[in-house]
């Protein structure tokens, strides 16, 4: 009688336990559902310079992220922005004193990819992966 007592505390301790465990995952769900509509713009790379100069473009992307410096072809740049699923990226060079140059825009989907950007004879993409950076 004595031992089938303790038994029975040591098996409803366990299951408190196991309900705490799951009351915890429960209360974190909330925090990790806004990241599945966001993603990471993790690098943007120029395959093709829309400038004929020798430093190449001096890439951004349109409200959020410009290039630390000229960029030529083969480049690769650190990105890290967080992006809405679904937004429209658009990718331009800056140019002075005449007009910033559109290259191309893409929509950015929910499992991680690759933007691509193509246009005035240049050649653009970024890579992106599913959640906030
Ligand atoms: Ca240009
Ligand atoms: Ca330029
Ligand atoms: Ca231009």
């Amino acid at each position: 009688m004595h031992r089938s007592y303790r038994i029975t505390i040591a098996a409803a301790a366990a299951v408190g336990v196991i309900a705490a465990m799951a009351a915890a995952v429960q209360a974190r769900e909330p925090e990790a559902r806004p990241s599945a509509a966001s993603a990471c713009i993790t690098s943007l790379t120029v395959h093709t310079s829309e400038d004929w100069s020798a430093d190449g473009d001096e890439p951004y992307l349109k409200g959020f992220w410009s290039a630390p410096g000229s960029m030529d072809d083969g480049s690769i740049a650190a990105v890290n922005a967080t992006v809405a699923v679904g937004s429209v990226v658009e990718a331009w060079d800056a140019d002075s004193p005449d007009p910033d140059d559109f290259i191309g825009s893409d929509a950015v989907g929910g499992s991680g990819g690759t933007l691509t950007f193509k246009g005035d004879d240049a050649h653009y993409s970024a890579q992106y992966s599913r959640g906030a950076c």
